[in-house]
């Protein structure tokens, strides 16, 4: 068959097959990207980080279903963890969300991240683009928030959600750390739980001392995801958050410097795949090295050379 074609003709066989392309790099990855990219643009994409055991899943699962409900088309990419702290998470997260491959208009995919978390960021965002090619209305990005490269994973969204829980104690300082700049909306899971009106109280603290956040106030809700309970609370702040960056023209803006630091990516990574493939991993090269050993000649002017060399 063929992919793109059928893709663009909402097959879920060829959207799948597209991903898995991505994800494994097959020969045809580029093709389809190539030719897919005239469609996209159009998804809304949502992020959904936060610590380990947070209840993301629960969480992302339910606003599939709330989306769907009010007559939206949903893809989920799942970033499966393979960090220490969440063993077992990964089955966790396919028998979850295995319920929601009854419903025709909601698309679940999970990759994994194999501990090259660096080009997972890339194919995460292909990933999104292929479903929005296939004609997602929405696309949401589940990730787990403990480092700087699931924080890029979730720069692929439009708006992006910190789930926190009650009962963190110092964890919250790792929220601030890194999580709170990109959080537009957060909300408290678990919310069943001790601590919830603390915890409420510490992150408007938070918002309070980040100047980051001007003209948009991001919204805090309280959810108990596994029961269903504020589940369209949430997805009503996502809305409004979407409104508010469509209204002032914030939607291009970021979507603007996405694409740049996308191709910015890109265009590093081929450079320096020639560059080791044409110059590193060369004789030449290895000479050059041990003549500034013996220091017959310096770098400076070699490297100037070889740019030169590379450039023209
Ligand atoms: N008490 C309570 N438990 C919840 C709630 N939401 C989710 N859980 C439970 O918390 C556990 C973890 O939920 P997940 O949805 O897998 O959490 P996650 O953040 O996706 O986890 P990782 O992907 O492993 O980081 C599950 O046993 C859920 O049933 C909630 O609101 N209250
Ligand atoms: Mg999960």
């Amino acid at each position: 068959m063929d992919i793109v074609e059928e893709l663009l003709k909402h097959n879920k066989l060829a959207l799948s097959k597209a991903i898995t392309a991505v994800e494994n790099e097959y020969d045809n990855a580029v093709d389809i990207m190539t030719k897919i990219y005239s469609h996209t643009g159009h998804a809304y994409v949502i992020g959904i980080t936060g610590p380990p055991g947070a209840g993301k899943s629960t969480m992302t699962d339910k606003i599939a279903k709330e989306y769907s409900k009010r007559g939206f088309t949903v893809g989920i990419v799942a970033i499966d963890p393979t960090s220490p702290y969440s063993g077992g998470a990964i089955l966790g997260d396919r028998i979850r969300m295995m319920d929601l491959t009854a419903d025709e208009k909601i698309f679940v995919r999970s990759m994994a991240t194999r501990g090259s978390l660096g080009g997972l960021s890339q194919k995460t965002g292909d990933a999104v683009k292929l479903m929005d090619a296939y004609g997602m209305d929405r696309i949401i990005v589940e990730t787990v928030g403990v480092g700087q490269s699931e924080v890029d994973i979730v720069k692929t969204a439009d708006t992006s959600m910190v789930v926190v829980i009650p009962g963190m104690g110092d964890d919250i300082q790792a929220i601030k750390a890194g999580i709170l700049e990109i959080g537009d909306l957060f909300t408290i899971n678990k919310a069943d739980r001790d601590g919830t009106d603390k915890l409420n109280i510490e992150i408007e603290m938070m918002l309070e001392l980040n100047p980051e956040h001007v003209g948009w106030r991001p919204p805090i809700n309280r959810t108990i995801a596994s029961k269903g309970i504020g589940i369209e609370a949430v997805v009503d702040s996502i809305e409004e958050h979407k409104k508010y960056l469509e209204e002032n023209g914030k939607l291009a803006e970021i979507r603007k410097a996405r694409t740049k630091s996308e191709v910015t990516a890109m265009l590093n990574d081929k450079v320096n795949r020639y560059i080791d493939s044409k110059v590193i991993n060369t004789q030449e090269f290895d000479d050059q090295i041990m003549k500034m050993q013996n220091r017959e000649i310096e770098p400076y002017s070699v490297v100037d050379d070889i740019v030169a060399k590379v450039l023209k």
